[in-house]
């Protein structure tokens, strides 16, 4: 997992909130008697997020990158203004931005850090309109991303897209899954919509659309004694991913056995093409959460 407590420190901005580099990444570090967290300027990517008393609940890659031009491999990148390949680069460009820290907000609660996103001379060159995005993170008892998308531009567009959350898991074999819906769309079988069962257990790779998830996503993990539920919002589907082991092992920023304990299930805006994507009109913004939790069991 994501190691923050060795790494240099940039920058002191209150008791709880640290600015730390790891290469070229800066890396907001959030300690805090409720949870630590790492959060990525590079790609407004949450890195690591650990409440008291528990083992992470984000998975990070012993072999990601992080040269601030590869994504990277773990956490909760931000995949937008798309999802997947209907536009180049796959899973759009905010993963692979520079953001800026707009605000932190500390409580006995936890604590809140803002980042932002706008266009710019980057994003217009493979995109061209504007935007505003601000996510916010909440870090406590839980984990809550929320990110907010706005049209600044004076034409209307369409987006899609998705908080790729990579969950910490002791063993894929292990862990069950329920609340993803029934119907999906398989990827692993040409797009083929497929009817699934109430329970998920995995023996092989996967890469699915669920189109009707419930709200709560709940996954046991036997192994590490707790659930992980995750709570979407302002999304239309949820994907699940696991590359198993031919593909963890194509991969040149996962290990060979990476795939061992990794599972991810995004809250996701799918759209087959950019053209069937959310609609935002100029002044108008459309909001996307995840909120990701563990009990023990
Ligand atoms: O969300 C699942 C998925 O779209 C898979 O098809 C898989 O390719 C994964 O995301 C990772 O994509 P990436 O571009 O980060 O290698």
């Amino acid at each position: 997992m994501m190691e923050l407590h060795n790494l240099p420190v940039v920058a002191n901005l209150s008791d709880n909130v640290t600015i730390v580099e790891k290469e070229k990444i800066k890396i907001v570090r959030v300690v805090h008697k409720k949870a630590t967290a790492g959060i990525s300027l590079f790609g407004g990517h949450v890195l690591s997020y650990q409440p008291a008393g528990q083992p992470d609940l984000l998975w990070m890659s012993d072999a990601s990158l992080f040269d601030g031009e590869k994504s990277i491999r773990g956490g909760i990148p931000v995949c937008w203004p798309w999802f997947g390949g209907i536009g180049s680069p796959n899973h759009g460009f905010a993963r692979i931005q520079e953001w800026q820290l707009v605000e932190h907000r500390e409580s006995e609660a936890g604590v809140v850090v803002s980042l932002g996103l706008k266009s710019s001379e980057a994003t217009r060159h493979i995109w061209p309109y504007e935007f505003h995005l601000l996510l916010h993170i909440a870090i406590g008892d839980e984990l809550r991303l929320s990110l907010e998308i706005t049209n600044t531009d004076e034409k209307v567009w369409n987006f899609s897209g998705a908080l790729h959350s990579y969950l910490n898991i002791g063993d894929i074999e292990k862990i069950s899954t329920t609340g993803m819906g029934k119907e999906y769309i398989d990827k692993l079988q040409n797009n083929q919509v497929c009817q699934g069962g109430e329970t998920l257990t995995l023996t092989q790779g996967i890469d699915r659309i669920y189109t009707s998830p419930d709200e709560r996503i709940i996954m046991q993990d036997p192994t590490l004694n707790r659930a992980l539920t995750v709570d979407n919002t302002g999304h239309n589907s949820a994907v699940l991913w696991n590359p198993w082991d031919e593909l963890s092992k194509a991969m040149s920023d996962m290990t060979d056995d990476a795939y061992q304990t990794m599972f991810c299930i995004e809250s996701a805006i799918f759209s087959p093409c950019l053209s069937a994507g959310i609609t935002l009109q100029p002044g108008d913004s459309h909001t996307l959460t995840t909120t990701i939790a563990a009990q023990n069991i």
